[in-house]
């Protein structure tokens, strides 16, 4: 660092950015102040770096990526920052040597969540990839005033409060008002005759809201690269339109005025459940609008012949989220630059790629025509020709087949369907891990499969390692880096060089000694938030990931309530003192999720409170889960519970992230768990539960979960604790949980097959039980683990999409 900026400028840029910034002295600066004074003088280094990678960018007239998504689940910026400028250690040098804390420094930025879960934190990995790898590349999303809820717990219950993330200013965005765009909303299309027979659709009488840009920066590890994030905020064209207003139409601009303020208000936090709302698809076409345009505008630059974009733009799609894109880059061709409808269309289909997330039925988008086309008219009318245009297709390749052309039209019963949309404008479609992929090719997109097979692929998910272990986890970074050198964090596959250390003692004790002391720093930060004493020599077992049944919270309580009705009946029975750590956010109207929550309150009132059971087991409910409680959370990991129904998680990242850090997997073999089993081996790995092809048979054959409940006495136990007032004094508030798996209550029983995975669940926690008494054997299998997460860097993901999919090449930034 000392070439970008030495130890004393840096503190004398400190102080005087307090004093500018605040009036203050250094000493009587907050923790809060002295971040936002330190931030300042980063900026300084970042901002050289940042304009030449734009400069030569522009002068190469490169290839360039967009990555399209409605979420960036970032995470602080300022220590990951630090990290990426190997500056890390001297600004914590020189904080410490003004007498300041650290860590009191980065704690006093607010963690920006804007995103829900995996999918927003998968963006932010790519970016960090991206820009580490040298790819030219921008994020673009939206700038939300509201990131998801604040979550708090009261009485057991989850309450959403309102994130104002932005409320002590915005220190890494900067405005760009000069890329200011205009998108237009409702209103009517008249076509206006050229003069040549064609014509031209313009779209009259709309609303307009000003899209406005706020640039950050996403710095590579050890290189010059500075990419940029990209997230659109929305304005009103004029405050309440003068013109109008002087014609009397008083009305238009105060509803435009009205339509600008709500527009980035805030995140839809319903993750995989589509709710349908206008504001959503709002939201969804004004960033995508936005952007389209500008990446247009931008290419205009320096071509003419629009046959050349697809050499200098990828879009990728970031699930169907973003689609509107495909019609957005049609509208823009066709009706701002007369490209002929053909050729428009074989351009956009080479410039779009769509990735899936997901096979929950219930997150597929879909939008009613009436919706849509009032909202957006000519963008309805170009997929509505794009439709037409594919059901000839249909016809051409199928002849006629109703059924067929009913399934898989873009437009039916009265819907847009976003996914289809998505494929048929796409020239790739990929997966998120190898199962997901292979499921989406036979099962949910098997029509689709069998008419574009070239369009399929898969591209397994990643982490960066640069968060999640250098940043998260110093002790171990440290470690490895002394063991095998640095070179692991450009090249995880480096890690394999640890394997011959798992034999090695003095390695081992001194993994195992940096585990512990997460795992009492954990403790010690449980006991001040939670007032909870936890022993940091029990196993630390932590499910941490959004509330949803299909990830079956359910099944690790009922595990629970299992394990604890043993203990009261056998209050000696040996088992090696177990701490389960929960962590995650229910979307507020999800009724059953949120009782889920209430419950593992409840089971850890009764349990964490009762001295018969000698402590043996704790359960912990760590409320507003996000990134940088995660950071905390995962180094001190000894089991990761990644327990999903067989099928239904595309992929999963945090199983990554545990993995990466040392920790066990306890899991099905479901998303990425699959890929992790194959890497560890069977030995490393706890495996359980059916497999997606039995979760499938099960699903259309005969299942009753009575038939467990009679022949499982642990099962019948853990359901009857349901409701006999064991967690809730008989208010039967569990009761609805007792149904859902035993009757059903309106949808089907046990729908995510947690009893008929129960025995084999516990089988696997008694494993783990006996594992974790060998210490050495568990120390052999922890390093293990870590020497095989190279694959799951993100940096062989994004590699793998600038190859195979995008065409991308990096471009080397000198100093
Ligand atoms: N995922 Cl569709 C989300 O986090 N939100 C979504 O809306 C959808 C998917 C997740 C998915 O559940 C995980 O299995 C993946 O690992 C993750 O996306 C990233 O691909």
């Amino acid at each position: 660092m000392s070439q970008l900026l030495d130890k004393e400028t840096l503190k004398k840029m400190i102080r005087e950015n307090v004093k500018t910034l605040y009036r203050k002295t250094l000493e009587a600066a907050s923790a809060e102040e002295v971040y936002q004074a330190a931030v300042f003088a980063i900026r300084d280094v970042i901002t050289d770096k940042w304009m030449k990678t734009h400069d030569e960018y522009y002068e190469k007239d490169v290839k360039v990526v967009y990555y399209l998504s409605m979420e960036f689940l970032m995470g602080r910026f300022f220590g990951n920052s630090l990290i990426n400028l190997e500056m890390y250690d001297e600004v914590k040098e020189v904080l410490e040597e003004l007498g300041i804390d650290y860590n009191m420094v980065e704690d006093a930025e607010p963690d920006p969540g804007l995103g829900n879960g995996g999918l927003g934190r998968l963006a932010a990995c790519f970016l960090d990839s991206l820009s580490t790898l040298q790819l030219p590349a921008y994020g673009c999303g939206i700038r939300y005033h509201y990131g998801i809820f604040e979550q708090k717990i009261e009485n057991g219950y989850q309450v959403e409060a309102p994130d104002n993330w932005l409320e002590n200013g915005d220190p890494w965005g900067i405005k760009r008002n000069e890329y200011a765009v205009e998108v237009k909303f409702g209103g009517n299309v008249r076509a206006v005759p050229k003069g040549n027979g064609e014509y031209r659709f313009v779209q009259e009488n709309y609303q307009s809201v000003i899209a406005v840009p706020y640039d950050y920066p996403v710095i590579g590890y050890g290189n010059n690269t500075v990419n940029t994030l990209r997230l659109w905020e929305a304005r009103a064209k004029n405050k309440l339109d003068l013109k109008f207003f002087n014609e009397g139409n008083y009305q238009k601009a105060a509803e435009e005025e009205l339509l600008a303020s709500t527009m980035t208000d805030v995140l839809y936090p319903a993750d995989e459940h589509i709710q349908g709302k206008e504001l959503r698809l709002r939201q969804q076409y004004f960033f995508i609008s936005a952007t389209v345009q500008r990446v247009v505008e931008r290419f205009k630059k320096h071509h003419t012949n629009f046959h050349e974009l697809p050499d200098k733009v990828a879009f990728q799609l970031n699930d169907t989220h973003p689609t509107v894109a495909v019609a957005e880059l049609m509208r823009v061709l066709v009706d701002e630059n007369d490209v002929p409808w053909d050729d428009a269309w074989e351009i956009t289909r080479k410039v779009c790629a769509y990735t899936n997330h997901t096979i929950m039925a219930e997150a597929l988008e879909k939008w009613p025509m009436e919706l849509f086309s009032r909202l957006l008219p000519r963008i309805y009318q170009i997929v509505e020709e794009i439709n037409r245009r594919y059901c000839l297709e249909l016809q051409a390749k199928y002849g006629m087949d109703p059924e067929k052309l009913r399934r898989m039209a873009i437009i039916a019963d009265g819907q847009i369907r976003m996914a289809y949309l998505a494929i048929v404008g796409s020239h790739s479609v990929n997966g998120v891990a190898a199962l997901h992929t292979e499921i989406l090719k036979h099962q949910e997109l098997k029509d689709f499969y069998e008419l574009y097979p070239e369009k399929f692929n898969n591209k397994t998910n990643g982490i960066t390692q640069r968060r999640w272990l250098l940043h998260a986890n110093h002790g171990l970074a440290g470690l490895i880096s002394e063991t095998i050198g640095d070179g692991w964090i450009t090249e995880l596959t480096e890690l394999e060089k640890l394997l011959p250390y798992a034999e090695d003692e003095n390695f081992r004790r001194r993994f195992m000694e940096i585990k512990k002391a997460n795992k009492v720093a954990l403790a010690k930060y449980i006991k001040e938030t939670k007032g909870i004493d936890i022993n940091p020599d029990s196993i630390f077992d932590i499910q941490v990931k959004r509330l949803h049944e299909y990830k079956r919270q359910l099944l690790n309580v009922l595990h629970i309530i299992g394990l604890y009705n043993q203990l009261k009946m056998n209050p000696g029975m040996d088992m090696v003192p177990r701490t389960f750590i929960f962590g995650a956010k229910a979307a507020a109207g999800y009724r059953r999720a949120k009782l889920i929550i209430k419950l593992i309150n409840a089971v850890a009132d009764v349990v964490n409170n009762d001295p018969t059971i000698e402590g043996k087991i704790k359960v912990v409910f760590m409320e507003n889960y996000r990134v940088s409680l995660a950071e905390r959370l995962i180094p001190a990991a000894d089991v990761s519970e990644q327990i999903s129904t067989a099928g239904k998680e595309a992929s999963g990242t945090g199983n990554m992230k545990f993995m990466l850090n040392g920790a066990l997997t306890v899991g099905t073999m479901d998303g990425a768990n699959v890929e992790i089993y194959e890497e560890v081996g069977k030995d490393n790995i706890f495996i359980f539960g059916m497999s997606a092809e039995e979760v499938q048979a099960k699903y259309h054959d005969h299942y009753d979960p009575w038939f467990i409940y009679n022949m499982n006495q642990e099962v019948r136990m853990a359901l009857t604790s349901l409701i006999d007032g064991t967690f809730d004094q008989n208010t039967d508030l569990f009761r609805e949980l007792y149904d859902a798996l035993l009757n059903g209550c309106g949808g089907r029983a046990d729908e995510y097959f947690v009893l008929e995975d129960y025995a084999d669940y516990a089988r696997a926690q008694w494993d783990i039980d006996k594992a974790y008494r060998d210490q050495t054997k568990w120390a052999k299998m922890a390093i293990v683990n870590v020497a095989k997460s190279g694959k799951f860097s993100s940096d062989r993901t994004i590699r793998q999409y600038a190859e195979e999919i995008w065409d991308l090449k990096p471009l080397h930034i000198e100093d």
